[in-house]
């Protein structure tokens, strides 16, 4: 084809290249590119004499200072991205025509932005919240971007509701509180009158609303959208991204505690790991529905508020997302990113999806007032790779020089061009679905049952994930001041399962509801993340020793543990060199002032002759509040003698042995469960 553009892997970066300024070791100069010879002292009418007003340098570092700050996004405020590339296992022709996913040999560069939804810019990152997952794919026919979610489904069924759900969910708007939660009265208000929202507010109830990286979520599309092959047969498709480290989770006590302790945890954690090699990788998956099976289910597939069971409709992996450049300047790359569901290419297509209609609408009118005018699609986070021509002209912030007179169509003088293309061209064509009907105002009766598939992710959790369930109940309702807004849920919950609702009430102090239960019986084991893969490659170990350790085999058991992708971190009780008794030496990391166990997957006890009671009362709180958080605790020789109790030393997941070869590989298996849920907890 004569418009073939090699895009490669590189492409996005090497057209960032040209906007990208090294200021270090030059001379200061004005925005006008003047040397100025002092920047510490504004221009004075003497040494004490006041600031004259021809100082153009003090006028202009101040205006641009005081107009520094863009709005943030009404949701999704807080986010942190990387840049990547993306590649295809096999063809996908028989079902898109995407050029994108054609050629395994291509490798098409990639933006993803991660977030939290309620939080502002500048709040926590391990609060309970869903988390977006937004990829923009630079390819050769255009910028797709698939705006994801780590939760499959949504709290509404029509786009007309979005601002109803955010309005609840932000923080109050008498007091703005509470910042990035939904455990006040006005969520949970939208709740019990939109019952819409049950299924969504399970999830959001679950442990997939505080992740313990954003390399360890899945990504769904959410909506149905349509692929479109070559012969112009369309099929509905959901999107998916499958994490190679598996799914895991924070435990609520320490979510909270890292809020505090580090609020950037989430994005220190993706830079860190991109910095040093450790490339976050997903798999792509689409769930692939023909036509013809449209109404073949029990619930309604174009509802944003259901799931397609994977049991039911397999996820067909078709390709992979690996992680590797972290970006060089936050504001410029990640803030200024503009994502839009209706950024499509060639092959891929929308639905009659009520929420999908309304983000059509949404995400470009957003960027007018975030990103402040038309041409947000020229700064360069935004730019395709492959050139663009139409006859859109002027507008604030234009960077492009449009040479000659015309810039309509149809043009004699420029003999209709730039001129729109056929298909065969690459030119978009929508897919021709018919539809008829009558204007209204409605919700389909397919759309009406909102409980049978909150019940079906309910069936289909393990003992401890609903056990964090109602843990997050309680939490949240516990946290609502209205008495008749908790009796509401409690009641609605009940649909969804009697006991959950029951657990509820009992905590809460509500009345137990007056109906309820349900008999769907079904589960999906897909939805519990217990069922995802296990790695101990990336997780975090604290290391704690002081001075006289046994330097041999600590370095033994670290090497064998690094060798499995275990990152150990040195706790000893200051920063320098730590001696070993033979004269092996380790540098400290941190020491009990500068971390706190809640931001370590697993720890290992090593210990040294330091007699420092506040040391060895601190490695015990330390050790202890590991322990409580399920996590794998391992200890070898002097170190078991710091595990506080018995009942301790002989639970799962503490690994106590002397066989430093026996001690690596159990205890390098316990760091790959990460959590040890049965274990008993006082
Ligand atoms: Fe949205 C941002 C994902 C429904 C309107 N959305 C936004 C982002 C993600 C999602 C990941 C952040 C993008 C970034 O990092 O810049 N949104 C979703 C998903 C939804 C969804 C998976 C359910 C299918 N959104 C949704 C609806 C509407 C919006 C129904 C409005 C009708 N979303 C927006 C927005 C935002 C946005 C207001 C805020 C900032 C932005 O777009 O660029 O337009």
């Amino acid at each position: 084809m004569n418009n073939e553009r090699k895009i490669n892997e590189n492409s996005k970066n090497e057209q960032l290249e040209a906007f990208r300024v090294e200021d270090k070791g030059k001379k200061l100069t004005t925005n006008q590119g003047m040397k100025v010879s002092e920047d510490e002292f504004s221009l004075k009418a003497g040494e004490r004499g006041p600031t004259l007003m021809e100082d153009f340098h003090f006028r202009e570092k101040m205006t641009h200072f005081d107009h520094e700050r863009i709005p943030e996004r009404v949701v999704h405020a807080r986010g942190f991205a990387a840049y990547g590339e993306f590649q295809v296992y096999e063809s996908m022709r028989k079902y898109t025509k995407a050029k994108f996913l054609q050629n395994p040999g291509v490798k098409t560069p990639v933006f993803v932005r991660f977030s939290t939804v309620v939080g502002s810019r500048g709040s926590a990152e391990t609060v309970r919240d869903v988390r977006g997952f937004a990829t923009k794919f630079y390819t050769e026919e255009g910028v797709y971007d698939l705006v994801a979610n780590n939760m499959p489904v949504f709290f509404i069924q029509d786009g007309i509701k979005f601002p109803d759900i955010v309005h609840a969910i932000k923080p109050e708007p008498d007091n703005e509180m509470p910042q990035a939660s939904s455990a006040h009265d006005t969520y949970w208000d939208f709740v019990a009158n939109n019952q819409e929202a049950a299924h969504m507010t399970m999830w959001l109830m679950s442990d997939r609303a505080i992740p313990r990286s954003f390399r360890m979520m899945e990504g769904f599309g959410v909506n149905t959208f349509r692929f479109v092959n070559e012969d112009g047969k369309a099929y509905f498709v959901k999107f998916h991204w499958k994490p190679k480290l598996g799914v895991h989770s924070l435990v609520w006590d320490e979510a909270q505690k890292i809020s505090g302790e580090d609020p950037d945890y989430h994005r220190r954690d993706l830079w860190e790991n991109i910095e040093k090699g450790h490339f976050p990788e997903f798999e792509l998956g689409v769930q692939i529905l023909d036509e013809e099976d449209e109404f073949k289910f029990t619930f309604d597939i174009l509802d944003a508020t259901k799931l397609w069971p994977e049991e039911e409709i397999p996820v067909k992996i078709i390709g992979k997302m690996i992680l590797n450049r972290n970006v060089d300047n936050v504001f410029a790359e990640t803030e200024q990113v503009a994502f839009h569901p209706g950024h499509v290419v060639p092959g891929i297509d929308f639905t009659n999806d009520p929420l999908l209609q309304g983000r059509l609408f949404s995400y470009t009118d957003t960027q007018l007032i975030r990103l402040g005018g038309p041409n947000f699609h020229e700064i360069p986070i935004n730019r395709s790779v492959c050139p663009f021509h139409n006859n859109q002209r002027d507008g604030y912030h234009r960077q492009t020089i449009n040479v000659g007179k015309v810039s309509y169509h149809k043009s004699s003088l420029a003999g209709n061009t730039p001129a729109p293309a056929s298909a065969e061209e690459g030119g978009y064509v929508h897919y021709q679905e018919k539809v008829e009907g009558r204007k209204v105002r409605e919700r389909s009766e397919s759309f009406r049952d909102h409980f049978s598939q909150a019940s079906l992710f309910w069936n289909s959790m393990s003992k401890p994930e609903k056990k964090h369930i109602i843990d997050a109940y309680r939490f949240e309702l516990g946290k609502v001041k209205s008495q008749s807004v908790r009796q509401q849920i409690v009641d609605m919950f009940a649909n969804v399962n009697l006991d959950l609702a029951l657990a509820i009430a009992e905590y809460i102090g509500t009345k137990p509801p007056k109906s309820g239960g349900t008999n769907i019986t079904k589960s999906s084991p897909a939805l519990s993340q217990l069922n995802t893969k296990y790695s101990a490659e990336t997780r975090k170990l604290a290391v704690i020793l002081t001075d006289g350790f046994n330097g041999k085999e600590v370095q033994f058991v670290l090497e064998g543990l690094k060798a499995s992708g275990v990152q150990p971190e040195i706790i000893s009780e200051t920063l320098g060199t730590v001696r070993g008794t033979d004269g092996i030496t380790f540098k400290a990391d941190h020491t009990f002032l500068t971390t706190d166990s809640v931001v370590f997957d697993a720890v290992y006890m090593v210990r040294g002759s330091s007699k420092s009671v506040e040391f060895n009362k601190e490695a015990g709180q330390f050790v202890y509040e590991a322990y409580s958080h399920y996590k794998p605790i391992g200890a070898t020789h002097d170190g078991k003698r710091w595990l506080e109790t018995d009942e301790m030393g002989q639970s799962v997941g503490v690994i106590l042995s002397d066989d430093m070869k026996r001690f690596i590989e159990e205890f390098g298996e316990a760091i790959a469960v990460h959590r040890f849920w049965n274990r008993t907890v006082v």
